[in-house]
């Protein structure tokens, strides 16, 4: 219906764009290019709109009514845990098999995506062009999305001045939050929505403030990190670079070829986990209610900061640093067992371990591990993890309760980190946070573009509960 009929001009633009074989002439950095015309990841998105909404709609005509699942009491208490209720496009998450994007395996992307001027590691650019559209793009369009993300890449002032005036004991996610809330400034979305816009350009103004938004992230995590742990120097963004080397550099590690390839491989295998994680669903329930994009992620990232979600990885460094202060040297699998067991004797968990969907070994632990195998082999940190790999699953499953003893992503990430010379780790979840906008950004211009509705499941009491199964309290 009119729908759409009423698909704005990007739409119109896209299929001209793509039945000509022009020269496109852009210009980035104030420097002309000339390049053979390909589609813009806005246009690709734009034209497969229409199809996506049909698609939907036939799904729905045809099969609406059919039974996808049935809750019992035990999901109801017990965080839902299972209950399909969410769509999310990018990624899906098998228990044994791990994530696939867009139905690729993370293997599958290292190989497909396009890699850094004389990298190994995928280019995140080209993971959310395949999460947005489901496309692997081409390098060319790689390239002119790491440049549209440089030339966006500005920070408004009142932005920088509030992150200079926080305290350095504010957790460093915190700051990110605060300063991505603080973007809503900016918002396209939030100022055409004041003005009155028709439904069916939602998502362009979606996809402008998350262009926006992602583009200025690095400068704003890396001074955050310049301001708590440095001298509040932060370089300016190099708009011939791709977004990853721009990370490292404004961190302050770009000097390492080897740091801007784990940055390459950290932003892409920490962008999505589909759409049930605490970032991503709570990114998707405050999208729900047309919320600006800069809204929208800064309730995602107050997710992730969370000690059993992003912050996990936080934890991890920290716990090991206190091992290692323990055991000393003896890695053997006596001591490091004892150590196991005495933290969860103390009532706490062995961050890293466990997942509420995952019932083997992260395959975003795998990549990693493998990451660390080729580039730090000897380190002692990494030594120490490849030792509590080999124990705490038999421990973990020993001690009975976790339904997972497998190591997760967090388990890995704060050790590459370290070893580089990134060794606050009250920073990490930032990074992790960058890397997640990535992912959830996608869906929520997803959502704008097929009209999804505000989120609103049905919540009883407990009264409610006991009469529904027929229990007397
Ligand atoms: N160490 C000790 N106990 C653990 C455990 C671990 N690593 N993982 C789970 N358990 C315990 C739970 O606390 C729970 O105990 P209670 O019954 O006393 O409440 C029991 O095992 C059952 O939990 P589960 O069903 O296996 O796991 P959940 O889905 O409830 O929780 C998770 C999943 C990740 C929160 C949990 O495994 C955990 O706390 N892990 C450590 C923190 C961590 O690594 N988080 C990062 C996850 C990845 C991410 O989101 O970034």
């Amino acid at each position: 219906m009119a729908t759409a009929m009423r698909l704005s001009s990007a739409v119109r633009n896209a299929s001209m764009a793509r039945s000509a074989a022009a020269w496109k002439v852009g210009t980035v950095s104030g420097a002309r290019f000339y390049s053979a015309k390909s589609a813009t990841l806005k246009e690709t998105f734009a034209a497969q709109i229409p199809g996506q909404i049909e698609k939907i709609k036939k799904l729905k005509k045809e099969h609406g009514s059919k039974v996808i699942g049935e809750v019992t009491l035990d999901q109801a208490y017990g965080g839902a845990r299972g209950i399909k209720s969410l769509v999310w496009e990018g990624s899906v998450l098998d228990s044994e098999e791990g994530i696939r994007f867009r139905g690729k395996t993370i293997p599958d992307c290292q190989e497909l995506l396009p890699k850094g001027p004389g990298g190994n590691e995928p280019l995140p650019e080209g993971l959310f062009w395949l999460l947005l559209t489901g496309e692997v793009p081409t390098e060319q369009q790689v390239r002119e999305l790491s440049a549209e993300w440089a030339a966006r890449s500005a920070v408004p002032k009142f932005v920088e001045e509030l992150l200079d005036r926080c305290p350095n004991t504010l957790h460093p996610m915190a700051q990110f939050s605060l300063a991505v809330t603080a973007l809503e400034h900016e918002s396209s979305f939030a100022k055409a929505y004041a003005k009155g816009i028709h439904k069916s350009q939602y998502w362009e103004h979606t996809f402008e403030d998350s262009m926006d938004l992602i583009a200025k992230l690095p400068t704003i995590a890396a001074r955050i990190y310049r301001n708590v742990y440095h001298d509040g120097k932060v370089a300016e963004t190099q708009k011939d670079k791709d977004y990853s080397y721009n990370l490292a550099n404004q961190l302050g590690f770009a000097e390492n070829g080897d740091f801007v390839e784990l940055m390459r491989l950290y932003l892409t295998i920490h962008s999505d986990h589909e759409g049930g994680n605490v970032s991503a669903h709570a990114t998707h329930l405050v999208g729900s209610a047309l919320s600006s994009p800069m809204l929208s992620l800064a309730a995602g990232l107050n997710g992730l900061a969370g000690p059993l979600h992003g912050l996990a990885n936080q934890e991890v460094l920290g716990w090991l640093t206190q091992m290692k202060e323990a055991i000393g040297n003896d890695l053997s699998d006596a001591s490091i067992k004892d150590y196991l067991w005495s933290t969860l004797k103390a009532g706490r968990v062995v961050p890293g371990y466990g997942h509420a969907v995952l019932r083997k070994t992260d395959p975003r632990y795998v990549s990693q591990r493998e990451f660390a195998q080729k580039h730090l082999p000897d380190d002692p940190m990494f030594k120490l993890v490849s030792q509590v790999y080999k124990i705490a699953p038999g421990v973990l499953t020993e001690h009975g309760k976790t339904k997972n003893p497998w190591p997760n992503v967090d388990a890995h990430s704060g050790v590459l980190l370290q070893y580089y010379g990134l060794t606050q780790q009250n920073f990490y979840t930032v990074l992790f946070g960058v890397s997640r906008a990535l992912g959830v950004l996608p869906q929520l211009i997803i959502d704008r573009a097929v009209g999804s509705p505000i989120e609103r499941p049905k919540s009883l009491d407990t009264l409610s509960y006991a009469k529904l199964v027929g229990a007397k309290l």
